[in-house]
């Protein structure tokens, strides 16, 4: 099998990528003005031309786009090219308005799979292997992205989609698959689904791998997948904007590699828009370096993440950042205390006697917010004396205290009763909003 889809691109020397990414940087600022009025507009306000980026410091003089700029330009507004030269769409649903819509090229598409085709071979993924394709098909990214990226890998793809769980796991076990792609939240309910069928996924499939993202999980949660099924976990990072899933752990699964001659990664402080020092939390602002329908200008994402900048062991040379830890735009503040859900599931998930669903609801009563967490027993650790459940009520609750130093109530709810999730899981109800 081979260590890399394409070893000279993958493990080039850091200064010649640097440079590749200079001159594709000065080429797509040319691209930009020349094809797109949003952006020709939107430099001439920021008193930048395209002549004035020269190196890749310089990309500091451009400004940013935010998903409010594909809201306002609905339906194509930001495109470079004309319908002509579209191969596809796809689109976001928007949790207020209309949604964005992203348009590619064959090109962009195929870049699209490329990306993939690194990441899957990255983790020892090749010709043998089967890929079953939980994510949604359709306009969300996920489903079809994932099926072009193990197609161009040479892999088998089994798109199933989400939904449907008992057939889900018989199509599984009858026809082999090793690899499975989908909400961590949704293999979940898949592990639960399995359990209730009388299927082991460890020792009645050969499943061996996953690739979970599109919403945010923590390390702890990665365990318990880990645990609970027998697979390794692997990170997949992407957004519809960029064009969907792109990026995955290495073997290694230290960090998330992005590839740097599609992509110029910057983390930068969310207040002062200044450079965060490796290995430091910042917002994480990505341009396309090769995307000819809907190419990005310094796209603030507002997933919240860190670059590493040490060499990989596995050889690649590409950028890489840790697991998303939040969005800076999902944390709740509650009594002055920020909260981020992820902080949450990590201290759940290390409670053993704790299920894997949960939901947390934010409220105000009177004058002051209030936040409750909603849990289940594990199914392991089931028990429905009182003295058990009044005591692990007492854990959780201390133990959320002293990592978010906020007093949080906690609620046993009946095992099966918190939403189950074929997709993006909602953890959040902020009762304030409604
Ligand atoms: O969720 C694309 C995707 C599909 C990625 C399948 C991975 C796998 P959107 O619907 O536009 O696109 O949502 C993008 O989801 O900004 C993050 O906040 C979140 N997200 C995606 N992957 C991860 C991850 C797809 N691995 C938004 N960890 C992003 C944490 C993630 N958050």
């Amino acid at each position: 099998m081979p260590e890399y889809w394409d070893p000279e691109i993958e493990t080039m020397p850091v200064d010649d990528l640097k440079k590749l990414q200079e001159e594709k940087l000065k080429k797509l600022v040319h691209y930009v003005y020349e094809n797109s009025p949003f952006y020709r507009k939107r430099f001439d306000e920021h008193g930048v031309r395209p002549e004035d980026i020269q190196t890749l410091e310089d990309i500091r003089k451009l400004p940013f786009t935010y998903k409010q700029d594909l809201r306002d330009t609905y339906p194509t507004g930001m495109f470079c090219v004309p319908n002509s030269k579209l191969a596809r769409f796809h689109a976001s649903s928007g949790t207020t308005g209309k949604p964005t819509v992203v348009g590619y090229t064959h090109k962009d598409i195929d870049d699209w799979a490329e990306s993939l085709s690194r990441a899957f071979t990255s983790v020892g993924m090749g010709k043998d292997d089967i890929l079953q394709v939980s994510y949604g098909y359709g306009l969300f990214t996920g489903g079809l992205g994932a099926h072009y990226g193990s197609e161009k890998l040479g892999a088998t793809v089994l798109p199933t989609s989400s939904g449907n769980t008992e057939r889900q796991l018989e199509l599984m076990k009858d026809l082999g698959t090793t690899a499975i792609a989908c909400t961590p939240s949704y293999f979940l309910y898949m592990i639960e689904t399995a359990r209730k069928e009388g299927i082991s996924i460890r020792d009645d499939t050969k499943l061996k791998k996953g690739f979970f993202g599109a919403e945010p999980w923590s390390e702890e949660l990665k365990k318990r997948i880990e645990d609970e099924s027998g697979i390794k976990a692997y990170d997949i990072y992407g957004t519809s904007e960029l064009s969907g899933p792109l990026f995955t752990e290495c073997g290694e699964q230290c960090g998330i590699h992005i590839w740097g001659d599609l992509f110029l990664v910057e983390i930068l402080d969310p207040e002062t828009g200044e450079p965060m020092p490796d290995g430091e939390t910042g917002e994480l602002v990505i341009t396309t370096l090769a995307k000819e329908a809907n190419p990005l200008i310094r796209y603030k994402i507002k997933d919240l993440t860190k670059k590493l900048s040490e060499p990989c062991k596995c050889g690649r040379t590409h950028p890489r950042i840790t697991r998303i830890s939040g969005r800076s735009d999902d944390m709740i503040i509650v009594r002055g205390i920020n909260v981020f859900p992820g902080q949450v599931e990590s201290v759940l998930m290390n409670i053993p006697e704790v299920g894997n669903h949960f939901m947390i609801i934010v409220d105000r009563i009177g004058p002051l917010d209030s936040m409750k967490v909603q849990i289940e027993m594990h199914e392991s650790a089931f028990s429905d004396r009182m003295s058990d459940m009044m005591a692990l009520k007492k854990k959780v609750a201390s133990a959320l205290k002293s990592v978010l130093n906020l007093a949080v109530e906690v609620e046993l709810v009946e095992h099966g009763s918190l939403p189950r999730s074929e997709g993006k899981s909602k953890k959040v109800i902020d009762k304030r909003k409604i």
